[in-house]
């Protein structure tokens, strides 16, 4: 028999937030706020999901793939060659409880509520086995939201953090560099016009003395950063090492509502029950 991981539902206790450090570094960490449990049902689910080949979750192999072909693709699509790479598992949320429960934990909510002044509503999610080696972005590059202040993410540890897996790596303060707009007014980046927000980031980290760290994280921590932190993936040192991590991210309900998304309420919170991405 398939042995079930119970995860002990939360009280809706609400942890004091600091809004004044988030205001100033647009960061903020809750150390071990999750329990194993908790830690490894997702990361069960991950594992059961690529053993049976599920035919409703989609995965994109990593920016380092050894083939430089991009690949995104339902789990039981993908070729033997293919599943010889490394990839990221793209919103397991919309199917994995596990995922869920710890993305919707009613405690977590309470500070991202808190945080980002409004309802939040979880509207993605990556699940990564090994670290990113994303160089320093902002987040509204790729998934601009309708109101370009209204999204927060969480990065949850879901294992002890080898300094040498490519920990993730961010810059206090740097959601504070004002808004760069590409030639059409928005933020979503134009590809062809990346050396021009490189310079813009590059001229105002300088200005304001901002310094890179690193999230040096523990099994169970919750890494929460603003819509417009500068992140990414540290270098990977040692290829064997994982590095399994959740990402999610949030946009408010109220936005999503203005642009006709319509949203759920599970746990401690809503989430968008959406398609998948479609395979390219
Ligand atoms: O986990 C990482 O290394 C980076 C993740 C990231 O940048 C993202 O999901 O936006």
């Amino acid at each position: 028999m398939k042995e079930t991981v119970e995860i002990v539902p939360k009280t809706d206790e609400k942890p004091e937030v600091d809004l004044a450090f988030w205001e100033q570094n647009g960061y903020y960490v809750l150390p071990k706020f999750l329990s194993d449990e908790q830690v490894d049902a997702i990361v069960n689910e991950t594992e059961e999901a690529w053993k049976n080949r599920r035919d409703d979750i989609v995965a994109d192999n990593q920016i380092y793939s050894p083939t430089q072909k991009r690949v995104r693709n339902y789990l039981d699509r993908l070729s033997e060659e293919e599943r010889t790479e490394r990839y990221v598992m793209n919103d397991l949320f919309l199917v994995s409880d596990p995922v869920r429960s710890v993305s919707l934990d009613p405690k977590l909510v309470h500070v991202l509520r808190e945080l980002l002044g409004t309802e939040p509503v979880l509207c993605q999610s990556l699940n990564f086995k090994w670290g990113s080696g994303q160089g320093m972005h902002q987040d509204t590059l790729y998934l601009p939201p309708p109101n370009e202040r209204d999204m927060i993410a969480i990065w949850v540890a879901l294992e002890d953090i080898h300094p040498d897996s490519g920990p993730l790596r961010y810059m206090p303060g740097s959601h504070n560099i004002p808004v760069y707009r590409f030639s059409n007014g928005k933020i979503r980046v134009i590809p062809g016009e990346v050396s021009g927000w490189d310079d813009h980031i590059a001229q105002h980290t300088e200005q304001m003395g901002l310094q890179e760290q690193v999230n040096h994280a523990k099994k169970g921590d919750v890494f929460i950063w603003h819509a417009f932190l500068l992140h990414g993936g540290s270098p990977i040192q040692n290829w064997d090492l994982t590095r399994k991590s959740l990402v999610c991210h949030y946009y408010s309900k109220s936005d999503l509502e203005s642009v006709g998304g319509a949203s759920q309420f599970d746990h401690g919170g809503y989430w968008w029950p959406r398609s998948p991405q479609l395979p390219r």
